[in-house]
């Protein structure tokens, strides 16, 4: 019998929260954080945190995890592998889409999706969903219905022909959000301009992966950055970009700010680690392993990029992790071939190495506060996703999800990370931290060396309104 006043006591921490830095234990029973303050009573379990920061757990509001997709394609990483390797690297929430295709139920889209969660995941999990066929049922009925039960953010794509939405398909949904609360995703890239380059870089027999990045210049995200914000000025509604690459949608959202327009954006690590030359400088096969999209630009520009993290142009740091093994059918080599760029998978992977990356470069390089850092990758997407204060932060009430940072030299290797792709693009980069523990409700999934798992025990979270937006939050 546990008579202690508490499961976990961490002593001597620096806490991070978005807001403050103090020194104080954390005291922890039933997965929730009940007490702070110094010379806490004797817990079950003790860590020693003295000299070492502790942030809230991270919360990755932007993560693919067994999405069904056309084959060949199938994703690397589903909720059992893709939470422990979010643990492993600090991250415990994360919000993956329960993706609609053409023709099915948004409602049914949902059901499957928690049947592949169901059971499998070490870390708490909520769910954005993804509209693709926004019928007039899907409109009136489904979607609202689904907002009151707690999906209470959507994706919306611009391009990609089974997702993408016309303009007055994306003013209807945006419409709904409006009504009901929700946060609105926006994936903002040209469609037809794309098409268009990949089809006469195609006909010049430019398929190499490089290419990637030649069809889907800076202007066809700007074109659909402005786009986006002029169509939800219309609707009156707030809307998140996410996953911004360039420094021309950035210029589209400092706009809409200036003008007073409630434009909220996303960035992710590869528009700060790598460049398009990372899809390769020849023909060569290899840089198949970095087409994301919107795809890495140039090295100014991730400058531009860590200015937007540093002075409150972004929001919110998510990994877009989207998981294709490099040297397979079902991944980037699809039915075993070396094919042409546009039928590559887009994605690549990005759960564990997040936090480490921005605390080493970020923090550890003097580019952001540690302030700053808890509220990009933990407090801001609780927020804009409801999910705030029960996640995002360290508080009494809140959830014991924790973060204890050990400051040493690592490397990173895939053969070290947990997921199950086959490769990281980030292979070799020299970090300055990594997590000495993660715990998820209490209870430590990763002690620095080793993954303790607790399959089965993450928790689907039904989400509130979003807390970014204006007016009064719901009691
Ligand atoms: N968009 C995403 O959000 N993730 C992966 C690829 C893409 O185009
Ligand atoms: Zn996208
Ligand atoms: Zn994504």
């Amino acid at each position: 019998m546990n008579d202690s006043a508490f499961d976990l006591v961490i002593r001597n921490a620096l806490v991070a929260t978005a807001s403050d830095t103090f020194t104080s234990d954390i005291g922890v029973k039933d997965g929730r954080i009940v007490q702070l303050g110094l010379g806490l009573g004797a817990g079950a379990r003790e860590i020693d945190a003295a000299g070492r920061v502790v942030t809230p757990g991270g919360v990755d509001a932007h993560c693919h995890l067994d999405q069904p997709m056309e084959a060949p394609a199938r994703m690397a990483d589903g909720f059992e592998s893709g939470t422990r390797s979010a643990a492993c690297g600090g991250t415990t929430t994360v919000i993956p889409f329960a993706a609609q295709h053409k023709g099915q139920s948004l409602r049914a889209a949902v059901e499957d999706y928690h049947r592949r969660a169901d059971g499998q995941a070490h870390v708490d999990y909520a769910f954005h969903l993804i509209v693709s066929d926004p019928t007039p049922t899907l409109l009136t009925e489904e979607l609202p219905a689904l907002i009151r039960e707690g999906y209470t953010s959507f994706k919306i794509y611009m391009t990609y022909d089974d997702m993408k939405l016309n303009d007055g398909q994306i003013l209807d949904v945006l419409d709904v959000a409006r009504q009901h609360g929700a946060m609105a995703m926006i994936h903002a890239e040209n469609s037809d301009c794309i098409e268009w380059l990949t089809k006469r870089l195609e006909a010049a027999g430019r398929t190499a992966p490089r290419f990637h990045a030649h069809s889907r210049p800076m202007l066809v995200e700007r074109e659909a950055t402005h786009r986006a914000i002029s169509l939800a000025e219309l609707v009156d509604v707030p809307i998140m970009v996410v996953h911004v690459s360039g420094r021309e949608a950035v210029k589209q959202i400092r706009w809409a700010r200036g003008h007073g327009l409630k434009v909220f954006a996303e960035t992710c690590p590869q528009y700060l680690f790598l460049t398009a030359e990372d899809l390769g400088i020849d023909d060569s096969y290899q840089g198949a392993r970095c087409i994301c999209s919107p795809p890495p630009r140039d090295k100014r520009n991730q400058e531009v990029i860590w200015n937007g993290l540093a002075d409150g142009l972004f929001t919110i740091f998510s990994s877009d992790h989207a998981p294709f093994k490099y040297d397979a059918p079902e991944g980037k080599k699809p039915g075993g071939e070396e094919v042409a760029f546009r039928h590559i998978p887009n994605g690549i992977p990005g759960l564990e190495t997040r936090l480490p990356l921005l605390y080493s470069e970020g923090v550890l390089g003097g580019r952001i506060t540690l302030n700053r850092f808890v509220e990009l990758t933990s407090t801001n997407p609780a927020k804009a996703y409801g999910l705030h204060p029960r996640k995002g932060t360290i508080a009494v009430g809140s959830d014991a999800d924790l973060v204890i940072w050990d400051e040493r030299e690592v490397t990173i290797r895939n053969e070290q990370l947990h997921h199950e792709v086959d490769y990281t693009p980030y292979e070799g980069i020299k970090l300055r931290a990594w997590p000495a523990f993660t715990v998820a409700r209490g209870e430590v999934v990763w002690d620095g060396q080793d993954f303790h798992p607790r399959q089965g025990k993450g928790e689907f979270l039904a989400c509130e309104a979003p807390t970014l937006l204006p007016g009064r939050p719901r009691a």
